[in-house]
């Protein structure tokens, strides 16, 4: 018996999107797809809706009637500002602020490693650690955990945040030996964020059980996600892969993220 009957699912059509939809599917009765872009092969059980999530009234209308909203809408890469800032600061403030007003009871928001991705590759990070965005899309994350937690305290609306890792069905370069969430493991994950009992605000990593992973994950265990898969099991085709990692990208979690425009001084960034 699973916790929620009417689930949404932003970002229906992207990547994780794809994946969670088809999986998602029967596990909750009701399960609303949304997306800006039109889905492929829609059945005619499935039920769709095309909104722009900068559209405030738009998003009033896919929260009706809907208990859960699984987030993964907006742009999920280093962008220009003027992209980012409708698709992912007003957008995730639309879909806060009508989930409250919808008496929605839980979201569950796709953040991303780049919160924290300034961190260097030699530490070990818990959910606690001061974030360290390596983009101005890592701020637009940080901006959704921040606006996640205002939600929780002061109107109750609970927030399970993924910093989602490097979703990829197979492990492909040294960093995801560190950072990969297998389609299987990112299904556990989203599952647990929502039948958990108990949730309040929590950030959880989103990553598989990888050997060579950066991050202590307590609010993982809280949640009861249990992932199944190690990238090291892949190790021998990921060392067969050329080294593309640069000078920045290698010292560093979020990689050619936090190489991308840098002119700063590494030896200044703890
Ligand atoms: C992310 O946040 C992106 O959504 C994903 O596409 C990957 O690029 C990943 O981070 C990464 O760290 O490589």
């Amino acid at each position: 018996m699973t916790r929620y009957q009417n689930v949404l699912i932003t970002g229906a059509a992207g990547g994780v999107g794809r994946v969670l939809r088809q999986a998602l599917k029967g596990r909750y009765p009701n399960l609303r797809l949304s997306d800006v872009q039109p889905l492929e092969d829609v059945e005619s059980s499935e039920d769709v809706v095309i909104a722009d999530l900068s559209n405030l009234e738009a998003v009033h209308q896919l929260m009706r009637d809907v208990d859960a909203v699984v987030h993964m809408g907006g742009i999920s890469a280093e962008d220009e500002w003027d992209a980012l800032l409708p698709a992912n600061i007003v957008g995730t403030y639309n879909l806060y602020e009508a989930a409250r007003r919808a008496g929605v009871k839980r979201v569950v928001f796709a953040s991303s490693n780049h919160v924290v991705g300034f961190h260097r590759r030699t530490r070990v990070i818990g959910p606690d650690e001061a974030i360290r965005p390596d983009t101005r899309y890592g701020v637009t994350k940080a901006f959704g955990e921040a606006l996640a937690r205002l939600y929780a305290d002061k109107h109750g609306l609970e927030s399970v945040c993924l910093r989602i890792g490097q979703f990829r069905p197979r492990p492909a370069n040294s960093r995801m030996l560190s950072l990969w969430l297998s389609p299987e493991d990112m299904v556990r994950l989203v599952q647990s964020s929502l039948d958990a009992d108990n949730v309040h605000f929590e950030v959880v990593y989103g990553v598989s059980a990888n050997q060579r992973g950066w991050y202590e994950n307590p609010g993982a265990v809280r949640i009861g996600y249990v992932p199944q898969e190690n990238a090291e099991d892949y190790l021998t085709a990921v060392q067969a892969q050329p080294d593309a990692e640069d000078e920045v990208g290698r010292l560093f979690q979020g990689g050619p993220f936090c190489s991308t425009e840098f002119d700063g001084a590494i030896d200044d960034i703890g």
